[in-house]
């Protein structure tokens, strides 16, 4: 078969491959986007288990790029649910007209550089061979589920699946005894929303979480005028504040009376949003002291909710600070422990020994018996959805195996070794950790495209970042991201939620503004710390 030949593949058609695929086509580059979902979403396509919906409010949840695109949808809740952020991504591909350029139901499953040609050849599922000069990998900070973690489960005699993988068409889950397994921010709203349907829920908890309650009124007519006016300031603010929201930290901490810090931490903590976690003390994340009063704070809050010694000793943690893991916002997820069909079942010193064909078996020999489990197990994030996909640099060099030693990239925009491949939600860049996703990933991608403009307009065809350019930029992040607390806990923001993986901070720390600024700096420089050939 005749290879197809483009000048950009776009892997991915969630938020960050849509905005890619319309730059691109803009500026006249023949390109295609590619996916293994049956249409667009990326994220909020494959995660649609019950209760799935923001934690960013949805206003800012958007593309800036186009007034009119902005405009012409209106969002029903300050937080929406996930059927709603799905339409919202078809209106989008309709709006821009981008589905006659996205293939569908096809994984890109390899992609090898050519030395001699400088261009890739990439590879689908669908037995297709690519030959495309760049290839821009939009495949997300949190899709590679980590989904195969226990022994025996083929095994089991029911219904076993990942939340990312939640089945589609209905799923009756009323009158079933139901596991499931972790309490990230996808398990809490897995479980508060289906306590009430299932006959009997089991939580099964290894690490407790800090948790916010949101508050999530429906959007009328003026609140939906409202936002929409204020699309320009939105537009103006968002990309330079410390995490991408609306909304930033103070670090006046020293300077206030601790009446003040509370009247503080108490109007924040009413907002029903990430307020507290992404706009109130910076200090939170630097100093151990003010880490451990702002989770002293919330702890509290969380024991007035549970108000049972049992309950608190097991959902309320007390071993890493408020923030250095991902804060989930809730509804009523504390007091669906209160229900008598619902039992939290503490797996730290007794862990899940295997799945059996009856349920979920613990070390100590205990059979929970299930008709459903339900793994929200969460995601081998950053490198997990491009280690999955066989890519080959320079010299057949493999990026599984780079990244199995250590996670190294530039900005978390492109990998020593590996020219003109391109990454967005990639390790070493602002992103799901402290960043509202859709506010990095079009600063990512417009950048991207900005770079091969550049080497249009220069007449050149390969752009690889330096050893030097890259190891400047590790060292930065890492000095970035030792110092601040996030480092000393374990969880996906630092890879130690998956064997084996080399333990780093894989979001950049040092906010989304001051990201931007440097990268648009290197860019101004022409593309300091790349090599252009
Ligand atoms: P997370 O935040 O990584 O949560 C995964 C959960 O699964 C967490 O509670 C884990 O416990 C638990 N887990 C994983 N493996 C096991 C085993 N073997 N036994 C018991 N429990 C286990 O993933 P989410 O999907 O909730 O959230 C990911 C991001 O998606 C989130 O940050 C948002 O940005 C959206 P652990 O804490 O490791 O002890």
């Amino acid at each position: 078969m005749t290879a197809q030949s483009l000048d950009a593949v776009i892997i991915g058609a969630g938020v960050a491959g849509l905005y890619q695929l319309h730059q691109l086509r803009e500026q006249g580059f023949t390109v295609r986007a590619y996916d293994a979902a049956t249409d667009v979403g990326g994220t909020w396509y494959w995660n649609r288990y019950p209760g799935a919906k923001f934690d960013s409010e949805a206003y800012i949840y958007q593309y800036l790029f186009s007034e009119d695109l902005y405009k012409n949808w209106s969002w029903s809740h300050r937080f929406p649910e996930q059927p709603e952020i799905e339409q919202w991504f078809h209106y989008v591909a309709d709006a821009l007209d981008l589905r006659k350029d996205i293939q569908f139901e096809t994984t890109i499953t390899a992609a090898v550089f050519n030395d001699d040609t400088g261009r890739w050849t990439v590879s689908t599922s669908t037995g297709e061979t690519i030959d495309a000069q760049y290839v821009v990998a939009c495949t997300g900070m949190l899709s590679a589920p980590m989904s195969n973690l226990f022994a025996g489960q083929d095994d089991f005699r029911g219904d076993i699946f990942h939340t990312a993988r939640w089945p589609r068409g209905e799923l009756d889950l009323s009158g079933k005894r139901v596991g499931v397994i972790g309490n990230g921010a996808t398990g809490i709203q897995v479980i508060q929303t289906i306590a009430d349907t299932v006959d009997h829920l089991k939580v099964f908890i290894r690490t407790p979480q800090y948790v916010l309650p949101m508050k999530n009124p429906s959007y009328g007519p003026d609140e939906v005028d409202g936002y929409k006016e204020r699309f320009e300031e939105l537009r103006q603010t968002l990309p330079h504040t410390f995490t991408g929201f609306e909304y930033d930290f103070t670090s006046a901490w020293g300077d206030l009376t601790p009446a003040e810090r509370r009247a503080r931490l108490e109007a924040d903590y009413d907002n029903g949003s990430l307020k507290l976690w992404l706009a109130s003390f910076a200090e939170i994340f630097s100093d151990e002291q003010v880490s451990e009063e702002v989770s002293e704070f919330v702890r509290d809050k969380m024991r007035a909710r549970l108000n049972d010694p049992e309950l608190e000793d097991l959902l309320i943690p007390s071993a890493y600070g408020f923030g250095t893991h991902r804060v989930p916002l809730e509804t009523d997820y504390l007091e669906v422990y209160h229900r008598p069909n619902v039992e939290a079942v503490r797996v730290s010193d007794n862990p899940i020994g295997r799945i059996v064909p009856e349920g979920i078996l613990l070390e100590d020999g205990t059979v929970h018996e299930l008709d459903v489990i339900i793994m929200a197990t969460g995601f081998d994030a950053g490198t997990g959805a491009l280690t999955r996909i066989d890519i080959r640099g320079r010299d057949n060099r493999s990026l599984k195996d780079d990244w199995s030693r250590d996670i190294r990239t530039t900005m978390g925009l492109m990998v020593h070794g590996y020219p003109n491949l391109f990454t967005t939600g990639a390790p070493l860049a602002p992103s799901a950790a402290l960043c509202n996703m859709t506010t990095c990933l079009q600063q990512q991608t417009e950048w991207i495209t900005g770079a091969i403009l550049h080497l249009r307009e220069n007449g050149k065809a390969v752009m690889e970042p330096t050893q030097q350019g890259q190891d400047d930029w590790v060292d930065h992040h890492d000095d970035l991201a030792d110092a601040n607390l996030i480092s000393k806990t374990n969880s996906w923001y630092t890879g130690s939620n998956v064997p084996g993986k080399p333990r780093r901070v894989l979001s950049y720390v040092g906010g989304v503004g001051a990201y931007r600024e440097r990268t648009q700096e290197a860019a101004a420089a022409g593309y300091k710390g790349f090599d252009l050939r």
